[in-house]
């Protein structure tokens, strides 16, 4: 590649991005734009796909001509891509329209880094499918959505398409993501009616150029609810062959459609239980009908039943038996961790055990229990962690909970964006660091300058380690508020609550100590990892300190590896969070002269925001535990700012949440 070439083009790239003055955030990463028309030829039909592909060169590609072409070659799968450059003129290849796509955002993607091609790439997309999950409802609001609204206009479509549609796809298609479930887990059955489903398909044929597919939330009831028969039985004849009609209904619709996605017998979903049948007999029916048009059936494991009195334990308890039992187009999906999105767990045993089903992972990529749109939290070191512990080739698919609204910048905090893109990264390589990643979107976000990349790039890569310790350090979970999971609430209790949605239930503290013995003096859930970590996690003396919490419960003067006892080291944890929420302003405010102005005084609130939740957290859980350790706060540290009694009556606005930590003040 002609880096000297490059550097001219980047520059006038650059000065188009610093030029603007109010930058919404909209173009995401997306940002480039090139005065010379590149040369750009097409070997054999110009598909949509093409056409797609051809325009985003021609609009920003500054390098020598460029020429795309099918081609067979065993070293690539449906979606990859090959590229070599000779004497000036670069050569992409690939089996499909759509890996000629993914190479022209490659080629995109290399130009703002400013990477030389050396010799010959071949990129291939590490898991076939590369998920989103919308938790979007019919009414236009978004389950654990924190930017706006659902992007799906339901009630202006068919007939009325957003040019967000296409944007949102070209977004993805950027980042290699290739399918998405376009409606809550908490499904409407509705989705599925001949109504619901026109409309569907017109998103389906804006999102095909791009590679994406559509998937649906079936809800389990939905024959019983749209169908009108007494029963959702699977052995029910009559709901077996309600199915199948669904099915050939969709498919003559929209030919490449995905499949479903089903949360069964869990929050109140209806499901197979309901009648005495396993989640293998529920998924398979569903798969059966699917079949014929090679259609997937992602069925979850989030599960927990009451029987079992450690949640933890309940998703590896109920499924773990099932093993071998689900068909060959069924994929277990599985939460990562194994109560809920925590900022920190192991990760859910069920990974690795399930030896004769496939399995998926899910991760969260909207912050639930990660503060909102209103913290920066760069997700990628969490999903890295993870699959430093669980082999991704063990894995089918990925798919992550999107962040997406109709905020102008579409995730609420102009930083969510690095999480949507890290994950469809991720999904294409899971072997990418987290800190490529930050960097990559850096670059084409804001600017190469590596004064601004540098620093913010530092402060992405703390940034869920602070959350962790200014929330829950050292193992501790579930120490929400109730409902909206925004605020520190470890002293929660609502009457008639289940126990298990409560935070004493997982903190457990008492006089002696702090943590859940989750070890085999306790629920044996160390007994569901394999057995190198189940020793390890076993013993309070062996376990990772990041987990002790998790897995043990720890008297107050447990000597940790700093020689501080557990009541000193949680203190230190929390002001260490604490402490860097403060270094992310000191950070962000030197930046001031690389973003423009909006941006700028947007972030630097939202960092304020953060700093004031991050002392509402240690103060509230601090104060709150001191009750049971009786001991002082070490006198090095900073002292509380809020009174216990006084964050005990507040109660959070969610509507108004940015004002949360002055409420009790
Ligand atoms: C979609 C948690 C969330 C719920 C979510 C559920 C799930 O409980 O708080 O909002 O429901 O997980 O993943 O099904």
């Amino acid at each position: 590649m002609k880096i000297r070439l490059l550097l001219v083009c980047f520059n006038m790239v650059l000065t188009s991005i610093l030029g603007v003055k109010a930058d919404d955030g909209s173009r995401l990463w997306l940002k480039q734009k090139s005065e010379n028309k590149a040369v750009v030829s097409i070997v054999g039909k110009l598909t949509p796909t093409l056409a797609i592909a051809q325009n985003e060169l021609e609009q920003s590609w500054c390098g020598g001509p460029i020429e795309l072409r099918k081609t067979k070659d065993k070293r690539l799968s449906k979606d990859g891509f090959s590229i070599r450059e000779l004497n000036g003129k670069y050569f992409v290849k690939s089996p499909s329209d759509i890996g000629l796509l993914y190479g022209a955002y490659y080629l995109l993607r290399q130009q703002v880094l400013k990477q030389p091609l050396l010799g010959e790439v071949v990129e291939n997309p590490f898991y076939e499918t590369r998920i989103l999950n919308h938790w979007d409802n019919l009414d236009g609001s978004v389950e654990r959505g924190y930017a706006g609204l659902s992007l799906w206009q339901w009630q202006e479509l068919p007939d009325t398409l957003s040019e967000r549609y296409k944007e949102y796809a070209r977004a993805n298609a950027s980042v290699g993501i290739n399918a998405t479930v376009l409606n809550n887990v908490n499904a409407s059955p509705q989705i599925l009616s001949t109504h619901y489903l026109h409309k569907v398909k017109q998103l389906a044929d804006v999102f095909r150029p791009y590679g994406i597919q559509v998937y649906l939330s079936a809800n389990f009831a939905s024959p019983m609810v749209i169908g009108e028969l007494p029963t959702a039985d699977p052995q029910d004849a009559e709901v077996v062959r309600w199915w199948k009609n669904k099915a050939k209904e969709i498919y003559q619709l929209i030919p490449d459609f995905g499949g479903f996605l089903v949360k069964a017998n869990s929050e109140g979903q209806p499901g197979p239980g309901d009648y005495g049948r396993s989640h293998a007999e529920g998924a398979n029916m569903l798969a059966d009908a699917l079949k014929p048009y090679d259609g997937k059936v992602m069925w979850r494991t989030f599960v927990y039943n009451p029987e079992d009195p450690d949640r933890a334990k309940q998703a590896y308890s109920e499924f773990y038996p099932l093993d071998g039992q689900f068909r060959d187009n069924v994929i277990l999906q599985v939460k990562n961790g194994p109560v809920d999105f925590q900022p920190r767990e192991p990760y859910t045993p069920l990974f690795g055990a399930m030896k004769n089903t496939q399995t998926m992972p899910e991760f969260q990529i909207t912050q639930e229990y990660l503060g909102h749109a209103n913290h920066l939290a760069y997700l990628a070191p969490m999903w890295e962690e993870f699959f430093n512990l669980v082999d991704p080739a063990s894995q089918k698919a990925l798919s992550g909970v999107a962040n997406i609204g109709t905020d102008a910048n579409w995730t609420g905090h102009l930083f969510g964006q690095a999480n949507w893109y890290a994950f469809g990264r991720l999904a294409w390589n899971p072997y990418l660091s987290s800190e490529q990643i930050a960097e990559e979107w850096l670059n084409q976000t804001f600017t190469s300058d590596s004064a601004y990349v540098e620093p913010v790039k530092a402060m992405m890569l703390d940034s869920r380690e602070a959350i962790v310790n200014y929330m829950m350090p050292l193992g501790l979970h579930h120490t929400f508020a109730f409902g909206h999971h925004y605020g520190p609430e470890p002293w929660c209790d609502v009457p008639g609550a289940r126990p298990d949605w409560l935070p004493t239930y997982y903190h457990r503290a008492d006089k002696i100590g702090l943590g859940f013995d989750r070890s085999s003096t306790g629920s044996q859930a160390t007994a569901q990892y394999p057995d190198s970590l189940a020793t390890l996690y076993d013993n309070i003396n062996t376990c990772p300190e990041e987990y002790i919490l998790w897995f043990h419960h720890v008297p107050w003067s447990h000597k940790m590896k700093s020689g501080r006892t557990l009541w000193q080291e949680l203190c230190y944890k929390f002001n260490t969070g604490v402490q860097q929420a403060r270094e992310f302003q000191q950070t962000w405010d030197k930046m001031e002269p690389f973003v423009d102005q909006d941006t700028f005084n947007e972030i630097q609130s939202k960092l304020k925001i953060q700093a004031l939740d991050a002392m509402w957290w240690r103060d509230a859980c601090l104060l709150y535990f001191q009750q049971f350790s009786e001991q002082p706060i070490p006198f090095e540290l900073e002292r509380p700012v809020y009174e216990l009694n006084e964050m005990k009556k507040f109660k959070l606005d969610i509507d108004n949440h940015q004002n949360a930590p002055h409420g009790f003040k």
